[in-house]
């Protein structure tokens, strides 16, 4: 992988000269990390929704998950768009993040992923874009080569070209700007199985501590969709919903509105 001034700007922020920083900077930069799906306290077969979608609880995914691939295929990409949050709100500081990836929940060690934080500290929302090859952390695209704003309609496609390898792309459809980035597996362990696709809003970890979660509304995934290595299309009528469910309080509530699209709404 050719190293880019994003890899080196990282690069820094994870060595000792990021202890220059000021501290608030180095746990953005370095810490935020966006995990495979953990299951609730109580996550067994849950409940089947009048469309008969299987329903399962996460104490850290909302969204609607591939499970499995077609019979003898794999998946390789996943895409889908989403308009970002206007209104993010939270009881002090909170947060939440949403994504698309490959990987994460049936097949837990690895995710590639791309997406979009929002980061209530008091009256201040951040907002800014990501990718990860889990379990590195994520990386943070610098504002300057690509900032997010609230209401820019984004749309993600992460594609593996093996099990080993991947792009990462976000394209601002409003402003029709991009960012795409060559990806790798960050060890032998975290080769994908492109046995999951997902499109998720999650409570994610910061400094090793899930963060609180934020109120962010309503994110419509929209044109959801993965393929396979076979070029099969799979849309999102076969999907489980999940919905983050923590200490017993369900804090979400998603609905797969059609083949290609899933809300995921903070309730
Ligand atoms: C759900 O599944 C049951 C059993 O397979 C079936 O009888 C019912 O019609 C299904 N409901 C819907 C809304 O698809
Ligand atoms: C997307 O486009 C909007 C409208 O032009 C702009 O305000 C925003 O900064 C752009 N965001 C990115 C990530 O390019
Ligand atoms: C969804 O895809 C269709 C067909 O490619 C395109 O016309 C439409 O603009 C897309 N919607 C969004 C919100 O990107
Ligand atoms: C509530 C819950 O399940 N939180 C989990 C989120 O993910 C982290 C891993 O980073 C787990 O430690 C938490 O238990």
């Amino acid at each position: 992988m050719k190293l880019s001034a994003i890899f080196f700007a990282t690069a820094v922020l994870f060595s000792n000269a990021a202890r220059a920083l000021p501290p608030q900077m180095v746990s953005r930069r370095s810490a935020r990390r966006m995990n495979p799906l953990y299951p609730a306290e109580n996550s067994q077969a849950d409940a089947v929704e009048a469309t008969n979608t299987t329903i399962q609880y996460s104490g850290n995914w909302s969204g609607a998950v591939l499970t499995s691939p077609p019979a003898g295929e794999i998946f390789t990409t996943a895409s889908g768009t989403f308009t970002v949050p206007k209104t993010v709100t939270a009881s002090g500081n909170g947060a939440a993040a949403a994504w698309v990836g490959i990987d994460g929940d049936t097949f837990a060690t690895a995710i590639l992923q791309a997406g979009v934080y929002f980061s209530v500290t008091g009256d201040t929302v951040e907002y800014g874009a990501f990718y990860e090859w889990w379990p590195n952390f994520a990386t943070d695209i610098p504002t300057e080569v690509f900032g997010i704003s609230a209401g820019d309609v984004i749309t993600i496609n992460i594609v593996a070209t093996s099990l080993s390898a991947g792009t990462v792309t976000l394209i601002n459809q409003t402003k029709k700007t991009q960012f795409s980035i060559p990806q790798s597996a960050p060890t032998k362990l975290s080769l994908l199985g492109g046995q999951n696709a997902e499109w998720i809003v999650e409570d994610y970890t910061q400094n090793g501590g899930i963060v609180p979660l934020a109120n962010w509304g309503t994110v419509n995934f929209v044109n959801a969709s993965a393929s396979t290595s076979t070029r099969t299309a799979v849309d999102l009528s076969g999907a489980t919903i999940f919905d983050i469910k923590q200490f017993g309080v369900v804090y979400t509530d998603v609905t797969i509105d059609s083949g290609s699209s899933v809300s995921v709404a903070y309730a």
